[in-house]
């Protein structure tokens, strides 16, 4: 378990809203940094956690992803920072918190790409703030489902707390959100209450967001377990 203090209990929110970033530049800068330096993820299903607490469930992973080091390295990095300086005095008004950037090096800010037949399975972020820039639509699949049981706050809690059997076995149409990516838009949420995924990207186009983490200066928990589980292995990415 973690010799960390457990973070602070704060009330979950959700929200998706028109950015004012250029998605179209963005997504070109994108697909750059994602030839050069993505890292692909592949992982089938497996009946166990991989990362204790139970923040990832194991199911399918299968996406690319591009680092915070490499992003730093692309004009992308401005024009997020632009965005998010714009867009933090909401951010701070919905968790009712001051709001920094992820101090967790290579988690700080990651790319992710989604061709035919990739999925990112059930699992809660590890950071309290996830801000998701859609850079593309994705017409067919590919929505993000949110499950939004909230997951207490504390290590010991997350433990047995929402089973993702439970999870699954629910009403299909019940306390779940669908949202399909558009270009351009935002999506803000606490990540490490909702449970979510990614479901099947079927089709030819591809689906590209820009997850940034953020986090309370009161509350920059992340499980010290799962750096070697991130890139140790690259197995799983639960940032
Ligand atoms: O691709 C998405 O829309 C969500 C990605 C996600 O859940 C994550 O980066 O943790
Ligand atoms: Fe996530």
């Amino acid at each position: 378990m973690n010799e960390e203090p457990m973070p602070p209990h704060r009330d979950p929110f959700f929200a998706t809203f028109p950015g004012e970033f250029d998605h179209k530049q963005m997504a070109l800068w994108a697909r750059e940094l994602i030839d050069n330096h993505g890292i692909r993820i592949e992982r089938e299903a497996t009946a166990q956690d991989i990362c204790k607490p139970s923040l990832d469930f194991g199911r399918e992973y299968r996406h690319t992803v591009v680092d915070a080091d490499a992003i730093a390295e692309s004009p992308l990095n401005a024009a997020t920072s632009a965005e998010l300086e714009r867009i933090l005095p909401f951010i701070e008004l919905v968790t009712h918190s001051p709001v920094v950037q992820s101090p967790h090096g290579h988690s700080r800010v990651t790319l992710k790409h989604y061709g035919p037949g990739d999925v990112q399975g059930w699992h809660y972020d590890t950071n309290p703030i996830t801000l998701l820039f859609f850079l593309t639509d994705c017409p067919v699949g590919g929505e993000l489902i949110v499950a939004p049981y909230g997951a207490p706050a504390s290590d010991e809690m997350r433990m047995d707390a929402v089973p993702l059997t439970d999870v699954l076995a629910a009403d299909p149409m019940l306390g779940r959100w669908s949202i399909r990516p558009a270009a351009g838009d935002i999506l803000l949420m606490a990540g490490r209450r909702f449970v979510h995924a990614v479901r099947m990207q079927p089709t030819t186009s591809d689906r590209i967001i820009l997850a940034v983490n953020l986090y309370h200066p009161d509350d920059l928990w992340r499980p010290p377990s799962i750096e070697a589980v991130i890139y140790g292995d690259a197995q799983a990415v639960n940032y």
